[in-house]
């Protein structure tokens, strides 16, 4: 077929020595393709195939509307209706679906947000072994075809870029990399729907296919099929089966083992962020959950007051808290400890996956409420001693502000908070997001918003 002096890409019948225009021209109409990944003799790997690109598919395709519904929940979870609290100003449309967000059950939100950045970390060996598995069709040539070609492929470009960046971005985020020049809250959910639109339109497509390959092979048989045994799928007319394959060096339950090896070891790493005790230990893939602050609150700080300046002087004897409604009080710690106290166990749950749970003590909002002539039912927007920042306030629903667990929290496990913890006063609210307990208050208001 080609002698040594034709190199290694040259196509059969191609003139030798022709010039570099012409041959340009003839990649550039699609007679022919251009050296390297974009010829079928590229990809030698004897495992791609539909059936395992459909495994990996299938795979995807139960755990990424799970990452996505709980991604849509926590947007919810912000209760961006309210003043101040809309981190995504241009939503436009993508509000559509929003609700009060309940305080019960308490776990909820714990659960939504764990499960979203868990799985999501889970599923990157997968993803990546997906697109490892599709990898030729990227370098297909001609890039265009039929229309029906071209809005498939564009249809692509926006299913592996919506995913990529959203992997990518929630990823650096939880990592604490706010390295993004522009904000991650409403990329992230921009990218969320053009991540689901080209979804619904690539599983609208490649449904019927996917099912045909997965019948194609046993699973169990292909589990019981050793390096020696392997041999590739049959030729398909996606061109994911290798032209010409090289002889296999791990079989293809060895591949499903190392994504999934990989994809365990991921879960295994990160799942203890959301739990209380020795198993948060395990969490090493978590950026939370080594440094617990000083003090006597075991358990991870977000935020340190000297990262977001809140100083000593602020929060020391001087303090005092504002409570506006019909009349504004000003009242001290002590005379706030000698108010009614109630003790709960509710949970922090941060929007970076981690989580636990803690016996809070405080006063109920709705006792401060009616010292100040309110009764809760317009909300309550909260200040902090931080300035600026979106932390650095926070409204509260109507039904956060009058349940009975949603406190102003002076204590925590039977002792005062630590300042990293919020000290000298925190909001504590069952069921809200973790950005939404805000620490170091200076002033809670009960009138309706203007
Ligand atoms: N004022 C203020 N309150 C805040 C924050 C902040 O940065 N500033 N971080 C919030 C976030 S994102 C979380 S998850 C919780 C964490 O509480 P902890 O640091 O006591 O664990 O506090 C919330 N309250
Ligand atoms: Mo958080």
């Amino acid at each position: 077929m080609s002698s040594a002096s034709d190199g290694p890409h040259r196509h059969p019948g191609e003139p030798a020595g022709r010039g570099a225009g012409a041959r340009l021209w003839a990649y550039l109409r699609g007679q022919e393709r251009p050296p390297g990944p974009f010829r079928p003799e590229f990809w030698r790997s004897p495992l791609r195939g539909p059936w395992l690109t459909s495994v990996f598919g299938l795979v995807l395709l139960a755990g990424l509307p799970l990452v996505a519904i709980t991604g849509l929940i926590s947007y919810a979870a912000y209760d961006p209706r309210l003043p101040g609290n809309d981190i995504t100003p241009e939503k436009g449309l993508f509000g559509f679906y929003l609700f009060d967000w309940p305080t019960s059950p308490v776990w909820l939100y714990r659960v939504t947000q764990g499960v979203h950045v868990i799985l999501g970390l889970t599923l990157v060996p997968v993803l990546l072994a997906k697109l490892w598995s599709v990898i030729p069709k990227l370098f297909a040539w001609p890039p265009t075809g039929s229309p029906a070609q071209t809005l498939e492929r564009a249809s692509l470009l926006l299913l592996v870029g919506g995913a990529v960046f959203e992997f990518v971005t929630g990823i650096l985020n939880i990592q604490l990399f706010y390295v993004f020049p522009f904000s991650f809250y409403p990329a992230h959910l921009y990218g969320a729907w053009i991540f689901l639109a080209a979804l619904a339109v690539h599983v609208a497509i490649k449904l019927p296919r996917l099912v045909t390959s997965l019948r194609s092979r046993s699973f169990r048989r292909e589990l019981r099929t050793s390096l020696r045994d392997t041999r590739p799928e049959p030729p398909d007319p996606d061109g994911l089966v290798a032209a010409a394959p090289a002889p296999p060096t791990i079989s293809r339950r060895g591949l499903l083992a190392f994504v999934g090896a990989g994809s365990l070891t991921v879960l295994g790493l990160s799942a203890g962020q959301t739990m209380d005790g020795p198993w948060r230990r395990t969490a090493l893939l978590a950026p939370h959950g080594r440094y617990y602050g000083p003090g006597p609150n075991d358990f991870q700080v977000n935020k340190t007051a000297a990262s977001v300046g809140v100083v000593a002087a602020e929060t020391g004897p001087e303090w005092r808290l504002t409570v506006r409604g019909a009349r504004q009080v000003r009242l001290s710690r002590e005379q706030l400890l000698a108010m009614p106290l109630y003790t709960y166990r509710l949970p922090i749950a941060c929007v970076e996956g981690w989580s636990t749970e803690q016996t809070w003590t405080g006063v109920r909002l709705t006792d401060l409420a009616r010292l100040s002539g309110a009764d809760g039912g317009a909300g309550v927007y909260v200040r902090s001693l931080q300035r600026g920042g979106v932390f650095s306030h926070v409204s509260l629903s109507a039904g956060q502000t009058t349940d009975p667990r949603s406190l102003l929290a002076l204590r925590v496990n039977g002792a005062d908070l630590s300042l990293d913890h919020g000290f000298p006063a925190r909001i504590m609210v069952p069921n809200a997001p973790g950005v939404h307990n805000t620490k170091w208050v200076r002033e809670l208001d009960f009138r309706a918003p203007p």
